[in-house]
């Protein structure tokens, strides 16, 4: 057979295409299994040059600003050219002996591109690279920074029940910001000590989740916020049993990713230059040189916010920064922006909404109802509200619970052949009460 150059050529071309177009993005590469652990067919695999991985994106962290750089090396990497996906890579001093640090693991900011080429494992719910705790130059990953970029929008989780629990789907929960810049708004610090390392939980109406304190941080001499509070960071999971279910996790950098949660732009008005305030799903009203103005949906009040960011009236915004007077009014010189989000909380409707109807029934409308499990029936189970009446509650992607047990429903109220019924999406809307 005659060689036709150019066929060949197309050959390779559509070889490298096909491998272009089958590498596999970081969300794929955090794909779970039911129990949490990760998928795909490499997490774990052996540790051979065609099993390396490689992934890009943004640094959330400094290399000095989460882990002591002295014992450990660490990278969250969020994928920015996706609204999903974000890996850890890790290494610590331990397994590499008198060689810590390595030279492939080099010096990188918050907000530089990396590029990382390893190894994929499984480590207490997330799947990350490492170098399988081995000093071994083989199984070293290699760290390069393309260029600094800047840290990502943080994105507003609509509220704390939905990032709490494990969602295999990834549609919500941990699993959809594992790895990710977030913001929750409007939750209530837990107990702990407000100190660099420490575990707190934040919590609000639909359930609470843990709050790590970099080791890093300046946490430690600094006060204890107060009241309702607004947290950016990043969200994480470190779970020591299987199956990997629980144990998910913000963690804070620093005193300043911490801010007053305000209800209304108007409050802003009232507080000292230098507090540190948050605002969530306000609405961009007009722009201008270096500031805009942000208003309540339902045009209660608006305030200025000192940002060069993008924005175009009607943008939907959350704002995290600090008190300033500027121009003789009162304004936020935002440090985070997030876009696009507003906070969806249940309204929980402690007497049940089966006895409501009219104007006052919540038709389409997500609810949370407590009450005692019924029977279970084709597809859900039924649920007695405390008023006494029955609820067909339909789930898609969990288990009924006991009968007898006390549980509360986070569901869309959906009226079917004149009887209402609650829609529930996943397995956190379903929480047993104690
Ligand atoms: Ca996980």
């Amino acid at each position: 057979m005659r060689f036709r150059p150019a066929l060949a050529l197309a050959c390779a071309l559509s070889v490298l295409a096909a491998a272009a177009g089958s590498a596999d993005s970081i969300w794929d590469y955090q794909a779970v299994n039911p129990d949490g652990t990760g998928s795909h067919p490499l997490v774990g695999a052996d540790p051979l040059p065609e099993n390396r991985v490689t992934v890009e994106g943004v640094a959330l962290a400094g290399v000095a600003e989460i882990l002591n750089p002295a014992d450990m090396y660490t990278i969250f990497i969020q994928d920015d050219t996706s609204r999903r996906g974000g890996i850890q890579v890790w290494s610590g001093r331990f397994y590499q002996g008198p060689q810590w640090r390595p030279a492939e693991y080099v010096d990188f900011q918050a907000g530089d591109r990396v590029r990382v080429t390893g190894l994929l494992a499984n480590h207490n719910g997330k799947v990350f690279i490492n170098d399988r705790h081995s000093g071994s130059p083989e199984t070293r990953f290699t760290v390069t920074v393309l260029g600094h970029v800047g840290l990502p929008d943080p994105e507003l989780i609509p509220s704390v029940g939905n990032c709490n629990f494990f969602d295999p789907t990834r549609r919500d929960g941990g699993e959809r910001y594992q790895t990710r810049l977030v913001m929750l708004h409007g939750v209530q610090l837990g107990a702990g000590n407000w100190a660099n390392n420490s575990l707190l939980t934040v919590s609000d109406s639909t359930g609470s989740v843990g709050l790590l304190l970099s080791r890093m941080g300046d946490f430690t001499g600094n006060p204890r916020p107060q009241g309702a509070i607004s947290v950016v960071g990043i969200m994480d999971q470190e779970d020591n049993a299987l199956p990997y279910h629980d144990a998910y996790r913000i963690w804070v950098k620093k005193q300043a990713d911490v801010a007053a949660a305000l209800g209304s732009c108007r409050e802003v008005q009232s507080l000292a230059a230098g507090e540190s305030v948050a605002l969530a799903g306000k609405v961009v009203s007009r722009v201008f040189d270096g500031h805009f103005y942000i208003q309540d949906e339902g045009r209660a009040g608006g305030v200025r916010v000192v940002s060069d960011r993008e924005v175009t009236a009607g943008d939907v915004v959350s704002v995290m920064g600090t008190v300033v007077e500027q121009d003789g009014e009162k304004a936020i010189a935002a440090r985070y922006i997030a876009f696009g989000k507003t906070r969806a909380v249940p309204l929980t409707v402690g007497g049940g909404v089966a006895r409501l109807s009219g104007s006052l029934a919540p038709d389409g409308l997500l609810v949370r109802v407590p009450g005692t499990a019924g029977p279970t029936s084709q597809g859900g189970f039924t649920l007695y509200e405390d008023s006494g009446q029955p609820v067909a509650v339909s789930l898609s992607a969990a288990a009924a619970p006991q009968p007898g047990a006390r549980v509360a429903v986070t569901g869309v109220a959906v009226r079917r052949s004149g009887s209402m019924e609650l829609e529930a999406a996943h397995g956190g809307d379903l929480r047993i009460l104690e």
